[in-house]
């Protein structure tokens, strides 16, 4: 039976002697948890735990679009789109989808993630030629208006993933992590930029209808990492990889839960992890706020738990308040 190794990860000034960098990051682990199918999970000391996935676990994650990735960065959302779930049709006119990239940057986001198709539960298809007159036009006019912050393209689809790459953008997000569209990894290996694979049970369409899942932890898992291993066979670099647990997408509350409760296990991918759950349908669940723009203080507090578990990229809408959180927690954490 596979074993998996989920680092428990701590903080610096709890370290102890004995406790070795997660990532070459700025935070520490000196017990790993193994976990197995149908096995209740067990603490073990770092000398029990095989070297190759000692290795994995520690080695520095390489930079990504030119930031490094030993400290956490902030990832702002901008959904040029008339129906997102919490920013729908806010930013489609394009000044305004310009005016909320630059706030967004002035706001303290060390990347733009812009995409032009929204996947939130039941949204519709979007075709290729409709996405790219989305987005296109604004990573032009972003990048004329002198914006130099790393551009992330939110697409599944190569096409789109290719005419953003032409127009000023450096990273590719893709919410199938390959799967929608086979052009999509040779595209990513021709072009050298950074691609986060997120993993996603179903099509937007119907991914909330009835997900299902052995172990959710272990099969995001599994599934991510074979992934990552069609991406690197395509000519991907696990160095330009980042992988996303997919928080939402085809997942109940208890999947989500599951999977934000052993996060830090996705750093055995050898891969920065992304963490997105800004303003998501379970944090309304959780905390009773109906509004997506709203539930931005249970967006900081979960954010700040997956920074804990050594989550390098956090995807958020409201950065104002992620880039008030995230140095203060670093300085007390630091
Ligand atoms: N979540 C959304 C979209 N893209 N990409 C990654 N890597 N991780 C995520 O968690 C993620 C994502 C959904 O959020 P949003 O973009 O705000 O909504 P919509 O899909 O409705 O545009």
């Amino acid at each position: 039976m596979t074993q998996y190794f989920r680092p428990l990860v701590t903080a610096a000034p709890d370290r102890s002697a004995h406790s070795v960098p997660l990532a070459g990051g700025g935070l520490f682990f000196d017990r790993v948890q193994i976990l197995e199918r149908g096995r209740a999970p067990e603490v073990i000391a770092l000398s029990d735990v095989p070297n190759d996935a000692m290795a994995v676990l520690m080695a520095s994650r390489a930079d990504i679009a030119g930031l490094s990735m030993t400290a956490p960065k902030l990832m702002g959302v901008l959904n040029v789109t008339p129906d997102s779930f919490s920013d729908g049709g806010k930013f489609d006119a394009r000044e305004d989808a310009v005016a909320q990239g630059l706030a967004l940057v002035k706001g303290g986001a060390d990347i733009l993630d812009i995409g032009g198709e929204s996947t939130r539960p039941g949204a519709s298809f979007v075709p290729a030629d409709e996405e790219i007159a989305r987005v296109v036009p604004v990573i032009e006019a972003l990048r004329a208006a002198g914006c130099e912050t790393p551009i992330s393209v939110d697409t599944r689809k190569a096409e789109v993933a290719k005419a953003a790459l032409g127009a000023g953008a450096s990273l590719l997000n893709d919410v199938s992590a390959l799967s929608f569209d086979p052009d999509m990894a040779p595209l990513a290996a021709t072009s050298g930029a950074p691609i986060c694979l997120m993993h996603a049970q179903g099509d937007p369409k119907t991914m909330q209808e009835q997900p299902e899942y052995g172990d959710v932890l272990l099969d995001v898992y599994d599934h991510l990492a074979a992934q990552v291993d069609l991406a690197i066979a395509a000519g991907i670099a696990r160095a330009q990889i980042i992988v996303d647990p997919g928080i939402g997408f085809g997942k109940t509350l208890d999947h989500n839960l599951a999977l934000l409760r052993g996060l830090s296990l996705f750093h055995g991918l050898g891969c920065a992890v992304l963490l997105g759950v800004s303003r998501k349908r379970f944090i309304g669940t959780l905390s009773g706020v109906e509004a997506a723009e709203a539930r931005v203080m249970g967006s900081v507090a979960i954010g700040l738990e997956g920074l804990r578990q050594g989550v390098q990229i956090l995807r958020v809408h409201d950065i104002e308040a992620h880039a008030q959180a995230l140095p203060c927690w670093q300085a007390v954490t630091g």
